[in-house]
């Protein structure tokens, strides 16, 4: 029995002038949809994800491919997300491995032809095998680092091959467990490196879309170079990758960073690089990555207020999310997908209904209007000297306070949209 029934998701519903399904492009991510069955350090898979195949064949990667498409289906879902190896199990060598990816791929390409369902974005996972324990691109063995590149070339050939918007570089193992054996600069530059030649290859592979970092601060390394947005966007304008590189920002790796998603949210699209979002969310009392499925309104609805005021992604909304343990049955699975499509739905709604109601940003305006004349407008102009403004403040006395910020009167706003 089927339990899909949205309340708020319907793709065809028109919000602030687009369709919901233009707002909102939806993806399943392979590893968590397909191949997460609850297992943890302290007990076994409490899910049965073989879809009738043995594990790790590749009967069973076709298998996934086609209860994956079918699930796509039933929920309305258009886009999908990879890592290489959820796709196909590694051969005995590299040549083998990339024939099962091209097999898989192939096999993929069809049900994305007959389906119309694509490619979100694609990523090679540097962080699982044990030849990747000191990283990828910031290992200290040049031999990784070399692995790690066929990797993702062979990744950005099956990005390319199957339509996908974007690439991303998750570096769970780019970072340090201690400092006494680390050469941090060198690890940042080869990191870069690796990027570079990622660009360049992509570029010349024929990849049109956006490089995306996704920031992480810990876990599995116990410090990530990536820490959170602002860190990562530093580290793209110092190496020069920013015109190639947007971010793909997750809930709940802001968590862990002690910022909210707004924030990075927020960081990313003040400096013109949001890109793609990971959503899920993950559990303020906890201090590892829960990739749980959002149902938070308050804050699918401050995501999708950024995401309006950035224009919308380019990128789309990987369900980078996994049912509880104990939430082990395929119904789970769908409840799961109708919570979160409702919710980013409904917070689209609220999102939207916040930016037209318009007393909120009236207010903001309102907050700032002392920059559009007299010393103000020098300043923003950028020609304010500092002896000019010790003038000003001398002439002028002691300066009024600066007006009440009002936060309970907006949050009094958002709960009167929310909630009536
Ligand atoms: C892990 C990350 C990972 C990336 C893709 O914490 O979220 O799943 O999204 O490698
Ligand atoms: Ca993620
Ligand atoms: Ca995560």
């Amino acid at each position: 029995m089927s339990n899909i029934k949205f309340r708020h998701y319907d793709p065809e519903k028109i919000v602030h002038g687009k369709k919901m399904a233009e707002w909102l492009p939806f993806a399943l991510a392979w590893w968590h949809a397909l191949d997460a069955a609850g297992g943890d350090m302290f007990g076994a898979a409490t899910a049965d994800k073989s879809f009738g195949a043995e594990l790790g064949t590749m009967a069973h990667a076709r298998a996934k491919a086609d209860a994956g498409f079918e699930f796509m289906q039933k929920l309305g879902i258009g886009y999908y997300c990879f890592h290489d190896r959820d796709l196909a199990p590694e051969g005995r060598d590299l040549a083998e491995t990339n024939d099962n990816l091209d097999e898989i791929a192939e096999y993929i390409l069809e049900k994305s032809r007959a389906t119309g369902i694509k490619c979100l974005w694609g990523t090679a996972n540097l962080t699982k095998h044990p030849r990747f324990m000191n990283g990828a691109g910031s290992s200290n063995s040049p031999d990784v680092f070399a692995r790690a590149a066929a990797n993702v070339k062979k990744t950005l050939d099956l990005t390319v091959r199957l339509g996908g918007r974007g690439f991303v570089f998750w570096g769970g193992r780019e970072g340090y467990d201690t400092l006494w054996n680390t050469d941090m600069r060198f690890e940042l530059e080869n990191i870069a490196a690796l990027m570079r030649a990622a660009v360049a290859y992509g570029r010349k592979a024929g990849f049109g879309g956006d490089f995306y970092i996704e920031p992480k601060p810990m876990e599995p390394a116990k410090h990530q170079y990536d820490f959170d947005a602002a860190t990562a966007i530093g580290f793209l304008r110092r190496y020069g990758l920013d015109g190639d590189f947007k971010l793909n920002i997750e809930a709940n790796h802001a968590t862990l960073a002690g910022h909210t998603f707004r924030h990075e949210l927020r960081v990313a699209a003040a400096e013109g690089l949001l890109g793609s979002i990971d959503a899920n969310t993950g559990d303020t009392l906890l201090g590892w990555d829960t990739d749980e499925f959002a149902y938070n309104v308050y804050d699918t609805t401050e995501c999708m207020y950024e995401v309006i005021r950035a224009g919308g992604l380019t990128g789309g909304f990987n369900f980078d999310a996994k049912t509880r343990r104990p939430s082990y049955t395929a119904q789970d699975m769908e409840q799961a997908f109708v919570l979160s499509m409702d919710a980013f739905a409904l917070g689209l709604i609220k999102a939207a209904a916040i930016i037209e109601d318009g007393r909120i940003d009236a207010f903001v305006k309102e907050r700032y209007a002392g920059y559009s004349s007299g010393i103000g407008a020098r300043i923003r102009s950028g020609d304010a000297t500092l002896e000019e403004l010790s003038d000003y403040a001398a002439k002028q006395g002691e300066p009024p306070l600066p007006g009440s910020g009002r936060q309970e009167y907006i949050e009094n706003v958002v709960n009167e949209i929310l909630f009536g």
